[in-house]
């Protein structure tokens, strides 16, 4: 539709408003004055070829989870309502290949060829930490039922850029670690306070300088558990990727003499699947090989 130029150039000079103007003119009046504050925006492209990771972190989720009674060591409505969020942001969101969380933490992996948002860290970065904070409320109830949300919780976000599949795989692999060492002591304490009825300082003072060994030994021989039976998303955390998944459906059709009749057809979608796995080895990504992209070129 072609619209008189006064209205699609708002800011119209004094001294071309009368008469049609030139095109040197409509160039001039296509910028203000102010127009110069854009070169003071920093470039925040993103190199590239690098997987480009976008890592959220709860804010302040010591107070949140007490505030909200999360259970100790884990509270699986909480880790449940972390992974819808993470598959919101992942459905939302155009090319995010493998996403890892732990705790109140996600980190999401762009691939490494995406041109979304051509690449600018700021903007991947807000979209991901605002689609996941507005998700985060709005799938509240669906996890905590009528418990309510007591105040708006907020995720830091950060990017980091890695140049190859080991390291990659490297990151991926720290922040699995990170969630075993610490899940291991904190079923380890929670067991000491809860079953053994030490104090919260005892259960401290009795991890303090112990190996993983000690906490495994621990929890067998004292209370028989063997960790490596715990839940393995407790242990794992969780990795969401894409699958294509088979889906039978029933649909109704007019088959012509016949009238309506039933029939059931498969159909194969692309769904973000989660695994409570190790990440850290090769299997799993022996198993996926789609996930990441070719080192060379
Ligand atoms: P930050 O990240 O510096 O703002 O501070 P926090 O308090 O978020 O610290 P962070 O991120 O190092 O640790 C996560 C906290 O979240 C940790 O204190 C325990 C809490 N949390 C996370 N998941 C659970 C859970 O399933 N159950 C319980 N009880 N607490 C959890
Ligand atoms: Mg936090
Ligand atoms: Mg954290």
């Amino acid at each position: 539709m072609l619209r008189p130029v006064s209205l699609l150039f708002g800011r119209i000079t004094n001294s071309c408003h009368r008469t049609l103007p030139s095109t040197s003119c409509v160039r001039a009046m296509a910028k203000s004055k102010y127009e110069y504050v854009r070169d003071f925006e920093t470039d925040d492209t993103c190199l590239r070829n690098c997987y480009i990771v976008v890592r959220l972190d709860g804010r302040n989720f010591h107070r949140f989870a007490d505030q909200h009674k999360f259970t100790k060591p884990n509270d699986d409505r909480a880790l449940g309502l972390m992974s819808r969020c993470a598959r919101s942001v992942m459905e939302e969101l155009e090319d995010i290949a493998v996403a890892y969380g732990q705790s109140d933490e996600f980190s999401f992996v762009f691939k490494r060829s995406t041109n979304w948002f051509k690449r600018r860290a700021s903007k991947l970065m807000t979209h991901v930490a605002s689609q996941f904070s507005s998700s985060y409320v709005f799938y509240w109830k669906e996890y905590f039922g009528e418990q309510s949300l007591l105040y708006p919780p907020g995720f830091d976000g950060r990017v980091v850029l890695y140049p190859s599949n080991r390291n990659l795989r490297d990151y991926l692999s720290w922040r699995q670690a990170d969630c075993h060492i610490n899940n291991l002591y904190n079923t380890t304490f929670w067991t000491l306070v809860q079953k053994g009825g030490l104090s919260n300082t005892q259960a401290k003072d009795r991890l303090s300088g112990t190996f993983s060994a000690d906490k495994n030994e621990i929890l067998f021989s004292e209370f028989n558990i063997n960790y490596n039976n715990e839940c393995p998303l407790h242990r794992k955390g969780t990795t969401l990727i894409w699958e294509k998944v088979d889906e039978t459906l029933t649909k109704k059709v007019t088959v012509p003499k016949e009238g309506e009749k039933e029939v059931t057809v498969t159909r194969s979608r692309r769904k973000v699947v989660a695994h409570y796995c190790d990440i850290i080895g090769d299997s799993f990504w022996n198993e996926h090989p789609d996930i990441l992209e070719e080192d060379s070129f």
